[in-house]
C-alpha cells in the first residue's frame, strides 16, 4: 500500500495545551508524524511518496471561506495584539450569548471559530493543516485513479473540524475534502467509518444533512467523552440525509468484543447503503495505553481491525486521526495496514 507524506505537516509545533487547568506540551505533537513514517519504512508496507500541491479549492468545497481566512491570519493577528504566548481561545458564544455578529478583535474571533481551549494555535499551524489536506487529497486521488488502497498520514489531524470550527487538534477536516473530491470525481455515495477513539463531530456536522456520504463512528460515550456535546445514539442525520448518519457511543473501558461487534454493525450498512468507496479516519487512540482515551484495544487488535475492514472488499483511503501513546503510534497504524491487506 502506498503512503502520502509530507515533512511539512511538522510545520505545527504548539507548546501548550489546557489539559486539566494546567499548560502541558500538547499529546498530537509532530514526533508522531516520524514514529509512524519510521513503522511504515520498517514494515516494508510500500513506497512512500509526497503530496502533490491541491490549493485552497477542496478546502472551500467543505469549509466556510471566513473561517479559511480567519486560520490563515490567526497567528499574525495574534502576534499584531502584542500578545505572548500561543492563540488560544477563552471566551465563547453560549446559550444565554448566542453572538449573531462575528466579533473583530482576535479574543473573539477566536472564540468564534474555536469549539474547545484545548487546541492553541501556533506559528506554522496553518501551514500543517494546508500540509495535512494535500496528503489526504493526494492519497484518495490514488484510490481514485487506481482502486488500489492508500494512507495518507495526515497530521494536523481532521475529524473534530466542522464548516467553521477547530478544536481537538483539528483545523480542516481532511476525511470530509477526501470524501467530497470522491464524489466530484463521479463516485455516487462515500461511507467514512471513523474508528478514532474520540466521535467525529465535525465529519458529522458536514454530512448531518446529505444521503451521498454516510458517516459512521465508533467512539467513546460523549456523556463521559470529549467532545462531550456531539455523538449520541439517536442523532442519526436530518432531511435527506436521515439514516446517513450512524453513530456507537461505547462505554469507557470497553474492549475488543463489544468495540468489533460495533465495527460488523457498522460494516452491514455500509454495504446495505452501496458504497463506492471507503474513507478510514483512522486514530489508533482506542488502544489500551492511550494516554488520554479508555477503551482497550491491543495492538493485535489493531491488525484484527485492519482484516476485518479488508474483507468489505472496498477501495479505501486511510487517513491518520489521533492516537497519542506515541511509543505505539507506529505499529498500530502499520498494524491496521498491514491487516488490511492480507
Ligand atoms: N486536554 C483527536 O484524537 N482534548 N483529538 C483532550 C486533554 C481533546 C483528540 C483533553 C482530545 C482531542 C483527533
Ligand atoms: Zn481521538
Amino acid at each position: 500500500m502506498l503512503t502520502f507524506h509530507s515533512e511539512r505537516t511538522k510545520w505545527r509545533r504548539a507548546r501548550t495545551e489546557l489539559d486539566g487547568g494546567q499548560l502541558v506540551t500538547p499529546y498530537e505533537c509532530p514526533e508522531r508524524v516520524d514514529l509512524v513514517l519510521k513503522y511504515v519504512l520498517e514494515s516494508g508496507l510500500g513506497e512512500v511518496r509526497a503530496p502533490a500541491e491541491h490549493g485552497l479549492d477542496p478546502v472551500l468545497a467543505i469549509h466556510d471561506a471566513g473561517y479559511v481566512d480567519f486560520l490563515e491570519r490567526c497567528w499574525a493577528d495574534w502576534v499584531a495584539a502584542g500578545r505572548r504566548g500561543e492563540a488560544i481561545a477563552w471566551v465563547w458564544p453560549t446559550r444565554t450569548m448566542p453572538g449573531r455578529v462575528i466579533p473583530d478583535h482576535i479574543d473573539g474571533r477566536l472564540g468564534h471559530y474555536a469549539l474547545g481551549a484545548d487546541t492553541s494555535i501556533c506559528e506554522g499551524t496553518f501551514e500543517a493543516a494546508m500540509a495535512s489536506k494535500d496528503v489526504a487529497l493526494s492519497a484518495v486521488d490514488h484510490v481514485l485513479a487506481s482502486g488500489e488502497p492508500a494512507f495518507g498520514l495526515c497530521r494536523p489531524p481532521g475529524h473534530h473540524a466542522a464548516t467553521d470550527q477547530f478544536g481537538g487538534y483539528c483545523f480542516f477536516n481532511n476525511a470530509a475534502i477526501a470524501a467530497q473530491r470522491a464524489l466530484d470525481a463521479g463516485r455516487s455515495r462515500v461511507a467514512v467509518l471513523d474508528i478514532d477513539f474520540h466521535h467525529g463531530n465535525g465529519t458529522q456536522q458536514i454530512f448531518y444533512a446529505r444521503d451521498d456520504v454516510l458517516f459512521l463512528s465508533l467512539h467513546g460515550d460523549p456523556r463521559h467523552c470529549f467532545p462531550h456535546f456531539l455523538g449520541h445514539a439517536d442523532e442519526t442525520g436530518e432531511g435527506p440525509g436521515e439514516g446517513f448518519t450512524v453513530n456507537h457511543p461505547l462505554a469507557p473501558g470497553t474492549g475488543y468484543a463489544a468495540w468489533a461487534e460495533a465495527l460488523e454493525e457498522a460494516k452491514a450498512r455500509i454495504v446495505d447503503a452501496g458504497c463506492e468507496l471507503l474513507v478510514v479516519s483512522l486514530g489508533v487512540d482506542a488502544f489500551e495505553h492511550d494516554p488520554i482515551s479508555a477503551f482497550t484495544l491491543s495492538s493485535d487488535d489493531f491488525t484484527d481491525v485492519g482484516r476485518r475492514l479488508g474483507r468489505l472488499g472496498l477501495p479505501t483511503v486511510f487517513l491518520l486521526e489521533g492516537g497519542y501513546a506515541v511509543e505505539e503510534i507506529g505499529i498500530n497504524v502499520v498494524n491496521v495496514l498491514s491487516g488490511f491487506e492480507q
